[in-house]
């Protein structure tokens, strides 16, 4: 908002007639310029007016010399040094230092812990430029309740530990709003990546339990079928098997893949070529 038209109190010369006040000139700059009103009684009466859009964030005082100029001669002239100040309107949003803030967080991570702190800038005075952080209006309600943010500070905290098998990643939005009139807001994007840590030991099922083996079964007979998963990713996840058995080298196991959707181990137990029942019979 801004006053467009500006009276000002005419000069005082004591002269009269040619000698008298006869113009008024103002210093050249690109916002203001002067109109000279001619009241009734013939006072000239000085108006600066403003010929362009006034933006504090660009100029925030303007400082002009109006003066006033007699017809006599010599010709003789007095000066008054104008002062505009230009109040601020809220007509900037926030904006935030980074469109996209990329976070890396190990799970398990202790709830409460700062995992980035994030920035806007308003280029506005006073409330105008105050700054407010808070979850995206449409963040969901899973998000919520995993992170929170300082309104104030904008610390981005874990509310809970994240759990890297339940979801690796995370993308909400941070809303930055001023406490101007209208409001104004910025937005920016948030990417939390959740890092695997060793959390998960392997599991190991008997998809097909032992079954009596013959004293002359084949070397290579299959005994038992078992399968070994780990949710860890990467090396976390990897499984290598070893047999303790009472007699080394009568069963071996015989790897048949990998998944690594979900990693998963299907493997084989064989009886090795010196089986024989007269040794024992049983082994465990
Ligand atoms: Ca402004
Ligand atoms: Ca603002
Ligand atoms: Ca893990
Ligand atoms: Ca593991």
């Amino acid at each position: 908002l801004f006053i467009s038209r500006f009276h000002l109190e005419p000069a005082q010369d004591a002269d009269v007639g040619s000698n008298t006040l006869r113009t008024y000139a103002l210093n050249k700059n690109e916002y203001f310029v002067l109109h000279v009103k001619n009241d009734k009684d013939g006072t000239k009466v000085p108006e600066i007016v403003l010929q362009k859009a006034l933006d504090r964030e660009k100029q925030s005082i303007h400082h002009l010399i109006l003066t006033g100029i007699d017809g006599g001669d010599p010709m003789r002239s007095g000066t008054a040094q104008i002062t505009v100040k230009v109040l601020d309107a809220n007509d900037n949003a926030p904006v935030f230092e980074q469109d996209l803030y990329e976070i890396k967080v190990v799970e398990n991570s202790a709830p409460g812990k700062i995992i980035q702190m994030v920035k806007a800038i308003d280029l506005d005075d006073g409330v105008n430029s105050e700054i407010e952080y808070s979850l995206g209006s449409l963040t969901q309600e899973a998000i919520k309740q995993l992170f929170s943010i300082d309104s104030d500070t904008g610390e981005l905290t874990i509310s809970k530990s994240l759990d890297y098998e339940m979801s690796s990643t995370y993308k909400f939005d941070i809303r930055a709003r001023d406490k101007g009139a209208p409001v104004m807001e910025g937005h920016c994007r948030v990417q939390v990546n959740v890092l695997d840590m060793n959390d998960n030991a392997p599991e190991i099922i008997i998809t097909s339990s032992p079954k009596p083996v013959p004293e002359d079964a084949p070397a290579g007979t299959m005994v038992a079928l078992i399968n070994v998963k780990d949710l860890d990713s990467g090396v976390n996840g990897n499984v290598t098997l070893c047999l303790c058995c009472d007699q080394p080298g009568l069963i071996k196991i015989r790897t048949s893949g990998y998944f690594s959707a979900t990693p998963f181990l299907r493997t084989l137990l064989h009886v090795s070529p010196q089986f024989q029942r007269e040794m024992s019979t049983e082994w465990r």
